[in-house]
């Protein structure tokens, strides 16, 4: 890097900017910056943060591996360059950046598009979903093993369309009709969208629940069935949304899109209506709840759910924003405190039993008391306490919610019943789950879907580098090994068995009384010196009162510090209902909802494993379920099942928060590549001189005709071509090593040798199906 050298520097919102260098000292260089938001200025950086700029850096590349010059800069600025022209997938090597266009990009998903594809291994088309969706089917079928493919990204940057892309991808036959069976594995996604997902801020579409999408294939390779596993549905949000936000799709779609005669039976009206629909914000411009409706109930019809289990499912929905309705007053009669529903409320009261079939007397009771065991007197009698108007609030919402989360996991389960597996050989899974996210005040939520992307990242660490060295060495190119981060340290900090944070969580949560300051004082006594682990910084915002330490703590995870409030951390933990409650839906007459309650949670606890030893711990006469045991099981069977598949990666970018196209956010979208581990990833390849051999080969411009004769070359030759190759690109020449001619008994030996190179683990799809050299 010398003076006059055309380089990237830091920059504040575009996250970089390009310049010539200026001045260097010791440990910064002065950058003079060309155009752009700045203007003409200088910008001074740490040594660090300066890049080198290519060469001709108006010129940009489908994967990002060919560029001259690596780094985060000329990442940021290559995916900039390809999303001015629409172009918005770019290849790191086999990983897929998808960045979110916001608009339609005409043909890139019609059954054309899908026809070109197929068959075609990574490199030969522009990248795309479809080609990441095919080497996955190749590879499937080539090494008769079961894939995976993990979408991430923040929310709405694309992850659930850009899952829908693959799983459409892959259950269109050749750009055909889907048959039946794919025809309803495909319906399931409208389906669960209605239920699982709510309009946000930052997304009118958001998945509030993560998703592992199985397709499996018989050994022909014909699509056999589905499963789908599902992870933490957000069941706040069907009691409280902030005010631009909303409930769950299906509330809006019934009260649109009903039948006459439904809405008449249920009692719908309008959404303000109801409780649990007024406190956010009503309508969508985007969304057409009336037509949604038919759009889930034909999703309902094809997958085959019959008319009764459809009815079934609305009337709970129904039941649930009627039982929001019920309102409290205090009770003035009784001298001892306690609630009565009022009068406004008692109407709804009632609707609800009616759906629900239980005795509205005993739906009153279960809401204003709790049912507890005496302390004094005779040992094991029970009396009732009386609740609070803000307690009957809580039991009715805890009530509510896990009608709604019952019926969640019931709509999930009946969608597996019904695209059942016959004769599956292998299956390719598509996990689209939320990314890292940190937010002024975070809190049970965000910890459950950090520790889950730590989880990832790991994966993503072992696969990408512990398996990338592993083919180098076989390659015999003799590079130094790349160090990363290990995050074993912050995954034991959070699951470790008995010492954890959810552990510790949990036995807070087991005490008579659990408070938030003792379970986060055992955390912060437990690990006084932890690098992960340490007190939470000072809140910032002024808006927010200052942290202090027993209001909780700060982790540092692999993509970042995020500080967590664990007021509510024990409730949230906790998805068992209180005993009256329980009870009193174990007697409903309505047969469907007791069945929730009873098959789902007899399921549940066999697939949490060892019957539900580890996720339900008695505490008292009550049962006490804790999600985050939940969570770290299903956790670990999904990390199992990834472990055990071949992976493919698609990163998915949000290029604005305003969600609209043609704006780039340079800074953002640094910092979520920086998140998912693009930056430094291949940056670090490229430092080491560690540029896979294969990448060369399809990507490297002056070497490319020539190389596409070499892949047909016998692999011992390849490896020579190879390492060629890489000394010639730090020199910047290269002149191909002498290629003899192959006799017949060759070709044949190249043939086989070839196509296990093709076919070893983390094949890079080297080629089209091998053509020998005549
Ligand atoms: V969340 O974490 O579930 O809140 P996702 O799933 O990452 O989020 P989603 O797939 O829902 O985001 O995308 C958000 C919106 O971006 C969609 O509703 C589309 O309007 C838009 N989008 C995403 N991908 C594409 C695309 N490939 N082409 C056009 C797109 N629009
Ligand atoms: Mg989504």
């Amino acid at each position: 890097m010398d003076d006059g050298k055309k380089v990237w520097a830091p920059h504040p919102t575009d996250g970089f900017i390009q310049g010539q260098i200026v001045d260097i000292t010791s440990d910064s260089i002065t950058v003079e910056t060309f155009t752009g938001s700045a203007g003409n200025k200088t910008i001074e950086a740490n040594y660090d943060r300066v890049y080198p700029s290519e060469d001709d850096d108006t010129k940009d590349v489908d994967d990002n591996c060919a560029l001259m010059y690596l780094n985060e800069a000329t990442l940021l600025n290559n995916v900039r360059l390809r999303y001015k022209r629409d172009q918005i997938y770019t290849y790191v090597a086999n990983i897929l950046i998808a960045v979110n266009p916001y608009r339609e990009i005409k043909n890139i998903y019609c059954v054309d598009t899908i026809r070109h594809y197929k068959g075609k291994s990574i490199g030969v088309m522009p990248p795309h979903v479809f080609a990441i969706a095919d080497k996955a089917y190749r590879d499937m079928r080539m090494l008769k093993e079961s894939q995976s493919i993990i979408v991430s990204g923040e929310v709405g940057a694309g992850k659930t369309e850009s899952t829908k892309y693959v799983l459409r991808y892959l259950t269109q036959n050749w750009g055909s009709h889907a048959g039946p069976i794919e025809e309803r594995i495909l319906q399931a996604n409208p389906l669960l969208e209605a239920f699982g997902n709510a309009k946000t801020v930052r997304n009118n579409n958001s998945s509030r629940f993560g998703k592992f999408v199985e397709i499996h294939f018989s050994s022909q390779g014909v699509v056999d069935g589905g499963y789908i596993s599902h992870y933490l549905l957000e069941k706040s949000r069907i009691c409280v949304q902030n005010r631009e936000e909303r409930n769950y799709h299906v509330f809006y779609q019934m009260c649109a899109g009903a039948p006459a005669q439904m809405k008449q039976q249920l009692r719908l009206g309008s959404p303000d209506q109801f409780h649990y629909l007024r406190q956010g914000c009503l309508r969508d411009p985007v969304l057409d709840d009336a037509a949604d409706f038919g759009v889930t109930e034909d999703a309902m019809r094809q997958l085959g759910f019959r008319d009764d289990e459809r009815r079934n499912i609305y009337a709970i929905v129904a039941g649930v924003l009627h039982l929001g309705n019920v309102s409290f007053e205090d009770d003035e009669h009784n001298s001892r405190g306690g609630s009565v529903v009022s009068n406004v409320g008692s109407n709804a009261l009632s609707l609800t039993s009616a759906i629900f079939g239980l005795e509205n007397d005993e739906l009153r009771d279960a809401l204003t008391a709790r049912v507890m065991q005496s302390k004094g007197g005779v040992k094991g009698t029970v009396i009732k306490v009386p609740l609070k108007v803000y307690e009957a609030m809580n039991a009715r919402d805890a009530l509510a919610k896990a009608i709604y989360a019952k019926l969640f996991d019931s709509i999930v389960r009946k969608i597996n019943d019904c695209i059942p597996l016959k004769s599956s050989a292998n299956y390719i899974g598509v996990l689209d789950i939320a990314g890292f996210e940190y937010f002024p005040i975070n809190s049970f939520e965000q910890f459950c879907i950090n520790y889950c992307n730590e989880k990832l990242q790991q994966f993503f660490n072992e696969r990408i580098l512990k398996d990338e060295q592993r083919l180098y060495e076989y390659e015999g190119l003799g590079l130094r090994q790349v160090n990363y981060s290990d995050n074993q340290d912050c995954i034991d900090l959070i699951e470790a068995k008995a010492v954890g944070i959810f552990d510790l969580l949990d036995e807070e949560s087991k005490l008579p009384r659990p408070d938030p300051a003792n379970f986060t004082a055992s955390v912060h006594q437990k690990y006084p010196n932890h690098f992960r682990l340490s007190v939470p910084r000072k809140s910032r915002l002024k808006e927010h009162r200052e942290l202090r330490t027993e209001d909780g703590f700060l982790v540092r995870h692999f993509a970042g510090a995020v500080c967590y409030q664990t007021a509510q951390f024990i409730e949230k933990n906790n998805d068992a209902l209180h005993a009256s409650l329980a009870m009193l839906l174990a007697e409903a007459n309505n047969a469907f909802l007791r069945a929730l309650f009873t098959e789902g949670s007899a399921k549940a606890a066999s697939s949490a494993g060892g019957g539900g030893g580890d996720g339900g711990v008695r505490k008292g006469k009550l049962t006490f379920i804790s999600i985050g045991n939940k969570f770290r099981t299903q956790l670990g069977s999904l990390m199992e099942k990834l472990r055990s598949t071949g992976t493919s990666f698609i990163r998915c970018i949000k290029p604005n928060q305003n969600m609209v196209g043609h704006k780039f956010e340079g800074a953002q979208i640094l910092s979520q590549l920086q998140c998912s581990g693009m930056a430094s990833v291949p940056a670090s390849w490229v430092r080491e001189g560690y540029r896979p051999a294969h990448q060369l080969l399809r990507s490297t411009a002056c070497t490319n005709q020539y190389l596409q004769e070499a892949r047909h070359l016998h692999p011992r030759m390849f490896c020579k071509v190879v390492k060629a190759l890489f000394k010639a690109l730090s020199k910047k020449t290269f002149s191909p090593p002498k290629r003899r001619r192959t006799s017949d008994s060759d070709s044949r030996r190249c043939s086989s040798d070839l196509e296990s190179l093709r076919n070893r683990p983390g094949d890079r799809s080297i080629g089209a199906p091998a053509v020998l050299v005549k």
